[in-house]
């Protein structure tokens, strides 16, 4: 990590009040963190945009009774095994299952992956978290 530099910023009073209400609600104890965290998601984004080497997760919410469901799912994991670093299965209760699929890849790969897994007929409800391999940001 690169030594720490400190800048001012002029801002309108109004915006400034509604940016420390909004950070005060999320809890961040300065403005430094909260202006911190801003500026890395806007890089993560920018690394799915730029198409980089990029993480993510995958939920998949779904009913196991379902037919073939969860042998389908397994398969198109199978399809992208390259891209995925690893998933864990959490029986929810009697019917529900919940699938955590941690993906590493170019970022159009990852979205692609993701898209095929939630897009499956049956998948009740599924998300991708849209991370970082963490490279570009320290
Ligand atoms: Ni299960």
């Amino acid at each position: 990590m690169s030594g720490t530099k400190r800048f001012g910023v002029s801002i309108d009073e109004e915006l400034l009040k509604r940016f420390d209400k909004k950070i005060e609600d999320r809890s961040y104890d300065n403005r430094s963190e909260a202006i911190r965290d801003m500026i890395r998601d806007r890089l993560v984004e920018r690394e799915w945009e730029e198409d980089d080497e990029v993480m993510g997760v995958v939920t998949l919410l779904y009913d196991h009774h379902r037919r073939n469901l969860s042998d389908k799912l397994t398969q198109r994991q199978h399809d992208f095994h390259d891209l995925i670093v690893t998933t864990t299965h959490l029986h929810v209760d009697e019917d529900n299952c919940l699938e955590l699929i941690a993906v590493q890849g170019k970022g159009r790969e990852v979205r692609e992956v993701a898209n095929e897994l939630i897009s499956t007929k049956g998948v009740v409800h599924g998300k991708l978290l849209a991370t970082s391999t963490g490279a570009a940001l320290s």
